[in-house]
């Protein structure tokens, strides 16, 4: 077990135990044209951290590890999708509606997918979800349980929305979560600072953060 120099102090890096999960790397909320875009945001802030993203996701490849894609989407029908998260706000196109790539937040449609430069390699877990958590109404806490996984390592968009809400999940549930700074983003950059200064205040409360070149230096 090594120490990861991270804040608010050592995170316990246990590499047997330990998975990479990216939220949401999709073009729906990367690309113009998309969801993201759709609710009146510069998605340009996002692509800036596709690299980044894919130098943690090289640093779990070359070593090994487990890694979950997660995509936020819904069935055709939107039988998943309550009305409630439909109808919300005012944006130019709704989840279903059909925009430049395809239709909106749905499985299967290209806005759906992740972006290319960080496509899912065979082998590793992809996790369609219809809520912002990535355990709900998902199979992921089963896969990790089946992999005797225990430690975490997030990254993806957006910070204070996807992000933030499946690493509290990933917390109530027991992981030991990390956050990796640089390799997030919000469409709001002061919300993602609030995100990094309230899930470590309070001796960690919801978990760890630390930039990604510390994570990929601990993998080795
Ligand atoms: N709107 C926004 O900031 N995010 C989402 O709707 N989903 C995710 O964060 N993936």
């Amino acid at each position: 077990m090594k120490l990861l120099d991270a804040d608010p102090f050592h995170f316990p890096f246990h590499r047997e135990k330990i998975a990479l999960v990216v939220i949401d790397m999709q073009r729906d909320f990367v690309e113009p044209g998309g969801f993201g875009a759709s609710l009146g945001n510069n998605v340009e802030l996002l692509q800036k951290i596709v690299p980044t993203v894919r130098n943690l996701i090289d640093g779990f490849r070359a070593a090994g590890l487990t890694i979950v894609h997660t995509r936020e989407c819904h069935k055709p029908d939107l039988s998943d999708c309550p009305p409630a998260k439909r109808e919300r706000g005012n944006p130019a196109l709704r989840i279903g509606d059909y925009g430049p790539m395809g239709r909106i937040l749905v499985s299967g449609e290209p806005g759906a997918e992740i972006v290319p430069e960080l496509a899912p390699h065979p082998g590793e877990l992809v996790i369609d979800k219809p809520g912002k958590g990535a355990f709900y109404a998902t199979p992921l806490s089963g896969w990790l349980e089946e992999r005797d996984i225990s430690h975490l390592v997030f990254a993806g968009v957006t910070t204070e929305v996807c992000v933030q809400t499946s690493m509290r999940e990933a917390n109530d549930r027991g992981y030991h979560c990390l956050l990796a700074e640089d390799a997030t983003e919000s469409y709001f950059p002061e919300f993602k600072q609030a995100v990094l200064n309230m899930i470590r205040a309070q001796g960690a409360i919801v978990g760890w953060t630390a930039p990604t070149s510390k994570i990929v230096d601990a993998l080795h």
